[in-house]
C-alpha cells in the first residue's frame, strides 16, 4: 500500500549548519543555502541572530581551552549567523564533506570553505560533525517548535521509498 514516510534509515539524520558572521558579511547566505538544496537535503528550520557569548561558550565548550578560543568567540559574536537545520540520509557527514576542511587551506575547491575562505579564523560555516554532536547543537540553538515537520513532493525522487 502506500506508504508516506520513507523507511529507508538515516533519512531523518538531522544536523546543524550556520553561516558564520563573516559569510553573512559577505553576502554568501543565500550560495550556501543553495549547495544544501540542490544536494537534495531538506531545510527544517532557518533563523538570523547575533548569538550571546553564553550560548557560544556552551556551542564550543569542547574548545574553551584552546588559545583560540577568546577570539573564535568575539568573532562569532560579531556580527549576525543565519543558523539552519537540514535534514536528510547521512546529512551529518556529507555536509562536513561539501563545507570542507576546518583549515581552508585544506579544503579541495568545490568545498564551501574551499571556494570561500582562505584563512581558518574565518572559514564562513560551521558544520556539526557527529550525529551526537548534531543532536546537542540543535537543541541548543532551536526551540522544538521552530523545527518543521514537512513533506518534500520530491522523496520519491530523491530516495527509494
Ligand atoms: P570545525 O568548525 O571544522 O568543526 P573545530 O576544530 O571544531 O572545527 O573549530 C571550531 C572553529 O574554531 C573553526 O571552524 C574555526 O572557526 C575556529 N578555529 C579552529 N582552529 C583555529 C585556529 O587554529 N585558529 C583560529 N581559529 C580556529
Amino acid at each position: 500500500g502506500h506508504r508516506r514516510k520513507s523507511t529507508l534509515p538515516g533519512v531523518r539524520e538531522q544536523t546543524l549548519i550556520a553561516v558564520k558572521p563573516d559569510g553573512v558579511q559577505r553576502r554568501l547566505v543565500g550560495q550556501i543555502i543553495q549547495r544544501f538544496e540542490q544536494r537534495g537535503f531538506k531545510l527544517v528550520g532557518m533563523k538570523m541572530l547575533q548569538a550571546s557569548e553564553d550560548l557560544l561558550s556552551q556551542h564550543y565548550s569542547e574548545l574553551r581551552m584552546k588559545p583560540f578560543y577568546p577570539s573564535l568567540l568575539r568573532y562569532m559574536s560579531s556580527g549576525p549567523v543565519v543558523v539552519m537545520v537540514w535534514e536528510g540520509h547521512n546529512v551529518v557527514q556529507t555536509s562536513r564533506t561539501m563545507v570542507g576542511h576546518t583549515n581552508p587551506v585544506e579544503a579541495p575547491p568545490g568545498t564551501v570553505r574551499g571556494d570561500f575562505s582562505i584563512h581558518v579564523s574565518r572559514n564562513v560555516v560551521h558544520a556539526s560533525d557527529s550525529p551526537e554532536g548534531a543532536n546537542r547543537e540543535i537543541q541548543l540553538w532551536f526551540q522544538g517548535k521552530e523545527l518543521l515537520n514537512w513533506d518534500c513532493c520530491d522523496q520519491t525522487s530523491t530516495y527509494e521509498v
